[in-house]
């Protein structure tokens, strides 16, 4: 028996533009695992940036950032989610495939759907993290603990005041 973890996926803006979303996350619930936060995300260069903060420096770092935000699809927006259950990480790297989709498995999510694209960027359609610390991490980027239906990591009451919000129209 492993234990329950809890992972961050991303269905990136090549997945969403290529209308991928429903086969992807048919093939994540071979994992049986569970959904438990779900949102569409206009991501900012700036929550880009952090989130792919280790890769600063490489060559394509400036092209991913660009994949990332939608600037490539002219759709700007990912599908951000948290799977959670046993092995969580593993399984849902395992079905992704590997980074590279010309070196994936084929029968993988990314070795079915991804493409390098002639700049030499790997559209692989789909963000998996890739052990417990980078999901913490990355979680924690993306969702605020009451978006999440499980208590994931400790949280701490905190009071925002004058902080500006747009409402509904009553
Ligand atoms: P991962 O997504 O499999 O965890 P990372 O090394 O964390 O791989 O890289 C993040 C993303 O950056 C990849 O999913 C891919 O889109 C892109 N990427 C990584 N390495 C390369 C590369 O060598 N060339 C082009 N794009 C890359
Ligand atoms: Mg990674």
């Amino acid at each position: 028996m492993g234990v329950n973890q809890a992972t961050l996926v991303l269905i990136k803006p090549d997945g969403l533009k290529k209308s991928l979303t429903g086969n992807i996350l048919t093939r994540l619930s071979e994992t049986k695992l569970e959904i438990v936060a779900a949102k569409i995300v206009r991501v900012s260069r700036e929550l880009a940036v952090e989130h792919y903060v280790h890769l600063q420096g490489q060559l394509f770092f400036e092209e991913l950032i660009r994949y990332i935000i939608g600037e490539l699809h002219d759709r700007k927006k990912v599908l951000a989610m948290v799977y959670w259950g046993e092995d969580a990480i593993e399984k849902v790297r395992k079905l992704s495939g590997a980074t590279n989709p010309e070196e994936a498995d084929p029968v993988s999510i990314r070795g079915a759907y991804g493409r390098i694209t002639t700049k030499g960027i790997y559209e692989n359609v789909i963000h998996a993290s890739s052990n417990e610390n980078e999901a913490r991490r990355e979680i924690q980027l993306w969702f605020y603990p009451d978006e999440i239906i499980v208590e994931l990591y400790p949280t701490r009451e905190a009071v925002e005041r004058e902080v500006q919000k747009r409402m509904w129209v009553k």
